[in-house]
């Protein structure tokens, strides 16, 4: 399962509306996000879907026997479709694996409850919670970060800070990984931050890149190589939110900027989604 982006500009309206869930839509807002994807080009292609069909392919030949089928938090095909059509495949154990690493009531849960409900205890369901912990994938952000001289900031996308109130793994689980990457490069120098928060009207996780790129400034820090963990793909909030807003603060403060290749369709990814899947088929969770 993936986020889903809009196809075209055309598309964005109805795509935001999804991501309110019904709550309203306050029209600057609305043409300001219009405004970023068409400044990305967004009506040539839209990277995310195109990256999301490569991945899914790419892990069911990698798996060989499994059928995988894609659905969309937020566009087509709906989670639904994709359940529609496992079942249609003759699929006994669905599982559910969603192309974000960290567990949390506001992201992963969202994609389990639109599989519980499509399937409707049709099919037996094995439900990937979180992989944040995933040896390969550790390997694999580590092979991007080792050796540099930057200063390494993980990023992820923000969540309202009320999540903090009850126990919600997400923040944990994001320095976890952040954690476990830094030591398997061997990193001197890291930290962590959040990006890509809402304007919704309540407070969200901090520190936000943009300050914190200004703190890392005062404290003497020149170079910063960003490595997003809470995210695979290159889509808006990567080509966005870090290589405009976040490398223009930095470019004002001054601070060299750059970023890792997203993990995107690598191969290394879907050899840990394919084994993440395997082991999921092997001890099926409770639906
Ligand atoms: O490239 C693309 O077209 C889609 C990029 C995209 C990804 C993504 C991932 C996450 N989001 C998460 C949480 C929230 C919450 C809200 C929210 C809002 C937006 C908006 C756009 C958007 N998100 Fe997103 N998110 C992406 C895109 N996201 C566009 C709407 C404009 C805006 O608010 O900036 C707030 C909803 C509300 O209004 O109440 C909360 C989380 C992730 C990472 C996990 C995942 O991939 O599921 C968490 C990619």
């Amino acid at each position: 399962m993936a986020y889903g982006s809009p196809e075209r500009l055309d598309d964005v309206p109805a795509y935001y509306r999804d991501i309110r869930g019904g709550r309203p839509v306050r029209q600057e807002l609305l043409d300001d996000l219009v405004e970023r994807y068409r400044r990305l080009g967004i009506d040539s292609g839209s990277p995310l879907n195109a990256i999301t069909e490569e991945t899914r392919a790419g892990l069911e030949r990698g798996l060989g026997d499994v059928p995988v089928f894609t659905g969309m938090k937020h566009w087509t095909p709906r989670i639904a479709e994709a359940a529609e059509a496992a079942l249609a495949s003759g699929g006994e154990t669905i599982v559910g694996l969603v192309l974000a690493p960290h567990y949390s009531s506001l992201s992963i849960a969202g994609y389990r409850q639109q599989l519980e409900d499509a399937l409707a205890g049709r099919a037996e369901l094995a439900f990937v919670d979180s992989w944040h912990d995933e040896p390969g994938f550790v390997d694999l952000l580590a092979g991007r970060v080792r050796g540099t001289d930057a200063h390494v900031v993980f990023t992820a996308h923000s969540l309202p800070a009320r999540i903090l109130d009850t126990g919600d793994p997400y923040k944990d689980q994001l320095l976890e990984t952040s954690r476990l990457v830094a030591e398997r490069a061997g990193l001197r120098s890291w930290t962590f931050s959040f990006q890509s928060k809402s304007q919704t009207g309540e407070p969200w996780l901090v520190p936000d890149i943009r300050d914190h790129l200004r703190d890392l400034y005062a404290k003497g820090v020149r170079d910063v190589l960003v490595c997003p963990v809470g995210f695979v793909a290159d889509h808006l909030e990567i080509r966005w939110d870090l290589d405009h807003e976040a490398a223009d603060k930095a470019r004002e403060l001054g601070l060299g900027f750059a970023r890792i290749e997203m993990p995107n369709a690598d191969p290394e990814l879907i050899a840990v989604l394919a084994g993440l899947v395997r082991r999921a088929l092997a001890v099926p969770s409770e639906a």
